[in-house]
């Protein structure tokens, strides 16, 4: 049986100068209300300055109320300021442009309360589309962004700007960060929503308005997905830029032993330039390491520094003594790439767990 007639529900619009798509979409939320349904509608505006106030104004309903935040933008925060002032249980967020049709919210309210986490209006299921009229780039585009959402959702369109769940659900979410435009996926990552509806949608084209769609969306969702790496998986997050770091480690310390070799060779021996070179590059990894592999942890520069240098003692001195070795037969250069690579190996697994639980601990 059909239950969501009874169920209150928020929906919630962010808006940036949507004031031409508004009218028909608040038009189509009001049909939703005939019946028993308690329906509010919270856009949460950010000074568009293109009539959406007067608009919301001389409608004159009730239900349908205008949050104005000024001197801030941003639809994720945009979202989660309509989020905190919605007064129901049930949660529907979805855009102004007319592409989400506000038809599928019953079905996806009824998803929720037949006991999903999270539902979404989806275009990549069976019965959904996409209307015609998406450039290549656009789909390559939203192809490859969904891609990256893999590692942390099987859902068909974690892209979905169209989406419900519970306002209990919300509470669940660690540090929701409100950067980009993924909110959806930020929510159903963040307050580890296990069961995802998908509700087929008719994805349409918006006919009224820009895209807000730019170049630094996508930057932003680049760092979205970073974020939420370092969320879900924390040890892998961490280790693989503190592989990295270690890999361009090997090529900078060589590259200084390169440099001294030619600039100070005659003066310095080589014990002496390896010795430079070590610290040098072993400062460089400290530094990268620190704002890439232990981005979380607490504690001062200067003990994290004397923390991390005790740590790298063992791979130092194999490195050391090797590129010593290797030195007598070989360039300086060469020597030192064979004695790095080696330290480094040895080190690796070593130096990232003496990091991780003495230097760069999390609070
Ligand atoms: N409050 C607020 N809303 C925003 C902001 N940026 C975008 N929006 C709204 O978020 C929704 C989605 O933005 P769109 O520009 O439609 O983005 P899109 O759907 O990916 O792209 P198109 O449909 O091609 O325009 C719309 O309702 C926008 O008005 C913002 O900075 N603040
Ligand atoms: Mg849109």
């Amino acid at each position: 049986m059909r239950q969501d007639s009874l169920i209150p529900i928020s929906v919630i619009i962010p808006t940036y100068r949507e004031a031409g798509s508004l009218p028909d979409l608040l038009d189509r939320l009001a049909n939703l209300r005939e019946g028993e349904r308690d329906l509010e509608v919270i856009v949460v505006d950010d000074d568009s300055d293109d009539g959406t106030e007067e608009l919301i104004a001389s409608r004159g309903k009730d239900w349908e109320r205008l949050i104005v935040r000024r001197g801030e933008r941003g639809l994720s925060s945009a979202v989660l300021r309509g989020i905190e002032s919605a007064t129901k249980e049930m949660l529907v967020v979805m855009d102004a442009d007319g592409s989400h049709p506000p038809e599928s919210i019953p079905d996806m309210v009824q998803a929720v309360q037949d006991g999903a986490d999270f539902s979404l209006g989806s275009r990549y299921v069976s019965g959904g589309s996409t209307e015609d009229g998406w450039g290549v780039l656009r789909w390559v585009n939203s192809k490859i962004a969904t891609l990256m959402a893999r590692p942390f959702t099987t859902v068909r369109d974690p892209m979905s700007g169209f989406f419900c769940l519970r306002a209990s659900t919300v509470q669940r979410g660690e540090s929701l960060d409100p950067i980009g435009y993924k909110i959806g996926l930020e929510l159903i990552v963040k307050c580890r929503c296990e069961r995802v509806a998908e509700v087929p949608i008719h994805f349409s084209t918006r006919r009224e308005g820009e895209s807000k769609l730019t170049l630094r969306v996508q930057w932003e969702y680049l760092l979205h997905v970073l974020n939420l790496c370092r969320f879900k998986y924390p040890r892998l997050a961490s280790f693989i830029p503190f592989a990295l770091v270690g890999l361009s480690g090997i090529g900078v310390y060589t590259g200084l032993l390169a440099v001294l070799d030619l600039l100070v060779g005659d003066a310095f021996s080589k014990s002496v330039r390896i010795v430079i070179a070590i610290a040098l590059s072993m400062t460089w990894n400290f530094f990268w390491d620190r704002r890439l592999a232990f981005w979380d942890a607490t504690g001062g520069i200067v003990r994290q520094y004397l923390g991390f240098v005790a740590v790298c003692t063992v791979p130092v001195l194999v490195n050391f003594f090797v590129t010593l070795y290797f030195s007598d037969r070989l360039v300086l250069p060469t020597a030192g790439l064979i004695g790095s690579v080696i330290g480094s190996a040895f080190g690796l697994v070593f130096n990232w767990c003496g990091n991780r639980w003495l230097v760069f601990r999390r609070s």
